[in-house]
């Protein structure tokens, strides 16, 4: 739930409103408009362009939704049975606006009933059929549990799935640990050309690629488009659609198809491999932090039981291809891709989440969009760890350009270590790191303290993951020409 003020708080957030339609996410935005009685004679009023009109903004906020309603009296009980049930359906925002003087109106009654987000049983059953008739004729087949499952929370369904049908599944990165990475069919992370080779072969060799929820393959996911997926070769099941080729069992949902799924018998041995695994570098205390050492440790650093923060930039590079314990969840904003959502879902998920502990991997460029969220951590008593890669700017971009020096790369130069306290949290850990051996007493201090705990990791300028090294060489296909 969601509640802005009309207008300038509404158009605030509109940015994360949209990442929630993007990367389906449910969230419901209510916003309180100026009374009917001053909508009715065009009252001049703050907030507002002066000019008596009051749906400008309806009209921007409700792009960001997949429903939207202004509710009245009359309208109220259908509107609202109709927008909860489309906003769920599609797992995505729902805007709805109420003038103030509707606000505590009673309602006019009216027979509603609630809308049950069944599948249609013919349609169910011939969807399972189809997919049971490629699957059965397939010689080969790989699945991807799409990220869309981790929001309806149908991980568990997902795996069972996969266990019934017997086959090896991938993940983007979209999807890190949506299903423990010690899963005997787990065969890794799939991001294209900078894939493990034997990921890359069992995905783009498959006859079949099962796509389970909707995945995204995009230029993020796929490392500028560098896999080769045919299309021709996807079964996919939508939130409420199942396409196989040119046919669509639409009206079904994706929880019955993997409820179905997971009743297949397979006749098949089912598949067991280990990936390969990204490898872990040490480095010495002495040592200045690069990527290789700071990413292999933060994947030790991590235990089951933790929630996974990953900014956009170098963290969503990084530590993806790194395996990860189980029972760790990773939230990541892959397709939307708004620097600074890092920091502010960290403090949602910390409070949503107080038995699990939240981890948060950001690049200092994001941070500083959203590091005021900090203080609202302390103010709610949350206890996340913070890890604040400095490298002096936006590394990324200086990556994807032919001159990174180019100054708006730059950017104000920070004592990140000092904001919590500034910040109002008075009893954080915080330490600023230049070498391996500062980082691991730091990281110690942080696991062992029951407060929130702040770093800040001091890196290389130019100092990259591999994944951007291979971005670099890839900046026609990102960007579509050549020009950065
Ligand atoms: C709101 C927004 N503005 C701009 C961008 C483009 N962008 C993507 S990554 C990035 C820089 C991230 O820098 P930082 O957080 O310091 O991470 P680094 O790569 O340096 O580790 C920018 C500006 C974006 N994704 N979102
Ligand atoms: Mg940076």
């Amino acid at each position: 739930m969601l509640s802005t003020t009309y207008a300038v708080g509404e158009l605030s957030a509109i940015n994360g409103v949209m990442g929630a339609k993007a990367e389906r996410s449910l969230v419901y935005h209510v916003v309180g408009m100026p009374s009917y009685q001053n909508q009715r004679v065009h009252r001049k009023l703050h907030h507002t362009f002066g000019d008596g009109v009051f749906g400008n903004f309806v009209n921007i906020s409700a792009q960001a939704a997949c429903c939207h309603a202004v509710i009245d009296p009359d309208n109220c009980m259908i509107e609202m049975e109709r927008v909860i049930s489309e906003a769920r359906r599609n797992n995505q925002p729902a805007y709805i606006v109420v003038p103030g003087d509707y606000a505590l109106a009673p309602v006019t009654p009216t027979e509603v009933r609630p809308v049950t987000l069944k599948s249609n049983p013919v349609s169910l059953e011939k969807a399972v059929a189809a997919i049971a008739e490629r699957v059965r004729a397939a010689k080969s087949m790989v699945a991807f549990p799409a990220f869309t499952l981790q929001r309806l929370r149908l991980q568990k369904e997902a795996r069972q799935a996969i266990e019934a049908l017997g086959c090896p599944f991938a993940t983007t990165t979209m999807e890190k640990c949506i299903i423990d990475e010690s899963h005997p069919q787990f065969a890794g992370l799939y991001a294209g050309a900078v894939s493990a080779e034997k990921t890359r072969q069992i995905v783009e060799d498959a006859e079949l690629v099962l796509d389970l929820g909707g995945i995204s393959l995009n230029d993020e996911t796929t490392a500028g488009f560098s896999g080769r997926l045919d299309p021709a070769r996807f079964v996919s099941i939508g939130l409420n659609d199942v396409r196989i080729g040119q046919q669509v069992f639409g009206n079904v949902r994706v929880a019955d198809v993997l409820a179905a799924l997971a009743k297949f018998k397979s006749p098949a041995v089912p598949y067991r491999g280990t990936p390969e695994q990204a490898q872990r570098v040490n480095g010495k205390a002495a040592d200045k932090i690069t990527m290789d050492p700071l990413y292999s440790r933060y994947a030790e650093f991590i235990l089951p039981g933790d929630n996974v923060v990953l900014e956009s930039g170098s963290s969503s590079l990084g530590l993806p291809p790194m395996t990860l314990s189980d029972d760790v969840q990773v939230h990541i904003q892959m397709l939307w891709g708004s620097i600074g959502w890092a920091t502010g879902a960290a403090f949602g998920i910390a409070i949503a989440d107080p038995n699990r502990r939240t981890i948060l991997v950001t690049g200092e460029g994001s941070h500083q969009l959203t590091a005021n969220e900090i203080g609202n951590m302390g103010r709610y008593g949350a206890n996340p760890i913070i890890l604040v890669l400095n490298n002096d700017g936006y590394m990324v971009e200086r990556a994807l350009e032919p001159n990174p020096d180019w100054s708006y790369n730059d950017l104000a130069k920070w004592r990140y270590a000092d904001l919590p306290h500034a910040l109002g949290c008075a009893d954080w850990i915080t330490a600023r790191v230049e070498t391996i051996g500062e980082l691991d007493a730091a990281m110690k201090a942080a696991r062992e303290s029951k407060s929130g705990a702040y770093i800040e990791v001091i890196g290389g300028r130019m100092d990259m993951p591999k994944a951007l090294a291979f971005a670099h060489t890839r900046i026609k296909e990102l960007y579509g020409s050549d020009a950065a």
